[in-house]
């Protein structure tokens, strides 16, 4: 609520730090960044002081996994996400005060710096155990580099530092059935010595404050699954990992280990801070040392365990620091009713969306922040994307403006005319105007960012049906001065869509604010303005060029799109298609006791009672013999009469539902499971001819 905003003097809003080994995708969006930055957006826009960090999380197992796969170094692999990932969020509009990265000399300085203040203080647990390890690869297992099953869910692909299924965080060694994702071998256990964060020690801690003190302002999801961790019992967690890629740690005893990337990545929102109040010449620790700074961290929701539990215990043990606010975490979102993969190639990425449709960033943000997984997984289809444009964007709240506009050329030169005695349907629209900045304010602090864009629609709509109802278009043929009234009640409705929509459609409403020449109003309009005054243009006010705010998106553009996931589904599906390992090697001489020879088929009849077999005459070049074969789901007798063939002569006779079959007919299978004859292509070769 409003009133609750009031409390804090600024605002740190993290957002989850993307890893370097793929772009952003859309569900990155819907996730986080979207919602983030209407949040972000909107706190500017009512006059907070904000500093909205993120950065590419650039260590942990994942980047030198993904590097060995591209073929290049870990290095060359992080710059060019790291380029993609950062062009793209800002091609996109996404608001960030700083993205930085974790390989920045300022974030190994400030991640070293926090674990050497634990490490004096006491606050981890030096232990030499047995872990994992990979004897042919010479490697510690843990993280992305082990799977095995779930000990809670039963999960088979669970890594060693979480389920995806149900969300729970593992040690790798409570894996059961553990596999190596290097060499597929099984590990053995081997001493190692690592620190350990004893989160035992942070229990009562957190009950406290997330059972007790967060209970009714977190979301049920971020708040049922802190309680299930809490009540599971904390363990002592590893914080250093066997690895030569990341942060290193900065201890006696602790060379040739790093830091356990989710040790250093959370730090990373603290050195985003850091170096954005350098650039700008402001002190960073207020952000995260003030009580009176509310610190939000958007997240999705498998990040929840690090961000609720492993982070604030990090903090709280350091002792200069805040702790989150809220975790307002989401829940994931699919495509095509499939799940969102980078590995498969599962997705809408950034970067290709904004080729496609470069001036087209709206719509996405307003089709992603309607479907937004709030509360459960939801779905992302383009017929849906479609549908918000066309049925939404375009015929609502581009209609709206289009209309507004357009009249008030045609009537008034583009002059916001006087208006005169309200009407009761003037005033019903302007009060219920008044009231937008409160409902949309209310959503937005509670973090319901999908009901907030479905409101600020509402706006739209209520304008759209005011001038239906008002038909300026015939009353100027009898009454002049109505008509005045009403363009100036619909142009105080459309000011107010464009201030509002900021957050939502940051573009449209730029180019809104441009066509209403909303930067010639003294004082200036705001968001605090709409409820004050219900006029918010001043007759005479000078109104600029109109614009299109929103296009019609074609069903080509579409089917485009669905094809391109279909390619990808095909592509999927044969790579996975499993091709049978190689036999055991045989002799030259096993080889040559097989007598192949080219033949014609001459008669063919399905066998009665059977599905699948039909009885061939065979003409061999040697003879012209009986052949059962399995091939009447893929033939038809009269498709295969004449057809030349390749057959196993020497195979020694067998009976198949009492008729004798002498060989066998060669064949493969095609891609759709359909059997395919290995025919020479060549019909000069004659019966009988050999195959060597
Ligand atoms: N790099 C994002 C992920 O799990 C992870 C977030 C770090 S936030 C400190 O995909
Ligand atoms: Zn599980």
């Amino acid at each position: 609520m409003a009133a609750a905003s009031q409390k804090f003097a600024r605002y740190t809003i993290t957002a989850a730090l993307p890893y370097t080994n793929g772009p952003i995708h859309i569900g990155h969006l819907a996730g986080v960044y979207v919602p983030a930055d209407i949040y972000a957006r909107y706190l500017r826009l009512i006059g907070k002081e904000v500093a909205f960090v993120c950065g590419s999380d650039e260590h942990g197992v994942a980047i030198p996994m993904k590097a060995k796969k591209e073929g290049v170094s870990p290095k060359v692999l992080i710059d060019k996400y790291h380029g993609i990932i950062k062009q793209s969020f800002q091609d996109f509009g996404i608001t960030f005060d700083n993205y930085s990265r974790t390989s920045a000399e300022i974030h190994h300085q400030t991640a070293s710096d926090f674990f050497v203040k634990l490490y004096k203080q006491g606050d981890f647990i030096e232990e030499t155990t047995a872990q994992l390890y990979d004897e042919q690869e010479g490697q510690f297992l843990a993280d992305r580099f082990v799977t095995g099953t779930c000990p809670k869910c039963g999960n088979e692909e669970a890594y060693g530092d979480q389920c995806e299924n149900c969300g729970s965080s593992l040690n790798a060694t409570d894996l059961i059935n553990p596999k190596s994702t290097l060499s597929g071998a099984v590990p053995t256990l081997k001493e190692t010595k690592h620190w350990f964060l004893p989160l035992d020690r942070y229990e009562d801690f957190l009950k406290q404050w997330i059972l007790v003190d967060h209970k009714s302002d977190w979301k049920p999801n971020v708040y049922g699954q802190c309680k299930s961790w809490i009540d599971d019992g904390l363990k002592p967690r590893a914080v250093t990992r066997d690895l030569d890629w990341g942060i290193p740690v900065p201890v006696k005893g602790g060379e040739g280990k790093v830091l356990y990337v989710w040790f250093d990545a959370p730090i990373g929102y603290i050195s985003s801070t850091k170096e954005w109040a350098q650039r700008e010449g402001k002190d960073w620790k207020p952000y995260w040392q003030s009580k009176d700074t509310k610190l939000v961290h958007f997240i999705g929701k498998d990040n929840i365990v690090f961000h609720c539990i492993i982070f604030p215990s990090m903090l709280k043990a350091h002792g200069d620091f805040i702790l989150p606010e809220n975790v307002p975490a989401n829940e994931f979102l699919n495509l095509e009713g499939q799940k969102l993969s980078t590995s498969k190639n599962w997705a809408v990425w950034l970067h290709e969306y904004l080729e496609a449709f470069p001036d087209a960033q709206d719509v996405l943000r307003y089709t992603l922040t309607a479907n937004a997984p709030e509360t459960k997984d939801n779905d992302f289809t383009w017929a849906d994307f479609q549908a918000r444009n066309n049925n939404e964007l375009v015929a609502i709240f581009g209609n709206f403006i289009n209309r507004v506009v357009v009249l008030s050329q045609k009537y008034y030169n583009g002059v916001v005319p006087v208006t005169g005695k309200l009407t009761q349907a003037d005033n019903d629209a302007l009060k219920a105007m008044q009231n937008f900045p409160a409902s949309i304010t209310d959503s937005i602090e509670r973090y319901r960012f999908r009901e907030a864009g479905q409101e600020l629609m509402n706006l739209a709509r209520l304008g759209n049906k005011y001038l239906a109802d008002e038909e300026p278009w015939k009353v100027i043929k009898e009454d002049e001065a109505r008509v005045a009234t009403i363009m100036n009640t619909a142009l105080q409705l459309a000011t107010a869509l464009a201030i509002l929509s900021e957050p939502f459609l940051p573009f449209t409403s730029a180019k809104l604010k441009k066509m209403l020449l909303l930067e010639n109003c003294k004082p200036s309009l705001g968001w605090e303005s709409i409820a004050i005054q219900s006029s918010l243009l001043p007759s005479g006010h000078v109104l600029g060029k109109s614009e299109l705010l929103f296009r019609k998106i074609e069903d080509e553009e579409i089917t485009a799109q669905l094809e391109k996931l279909k390619a990808t589904k095909k592509a999927n599906e044969s790579e996975n298609k499993n091709v049978m390992p190689q036999k055991e090697t045989i002799s030259f001489e096993e080889f040559s006791k097989m007598d192949m020879r080219v033949g014609t088929i001459l008669e063919a009849e399905k066998m009665p009672k059977t599905k699948k077999l039909m009885v061939l005459k065979v003409d061999t070049g040697i003879d012209v013999r009986t052949i059962v074969s399995g091939i009447a789901e893929s033939f038809t007798p009269e498709e295969i009469v004449g057809k030349k063939v390749t057959v196993l002569v020497n195979l020694a006779p067998r009976p198949l539902r009492g008729v004798e079959s002498q060989g066998m007919i060669l064949m493969t299978e095609s891609e759709e499971g359909k059997l395919v004859f290995l025919n020479p292509d060549n019909s000069e070769v004659d019966n009988g001819a050999t195959i060597s």
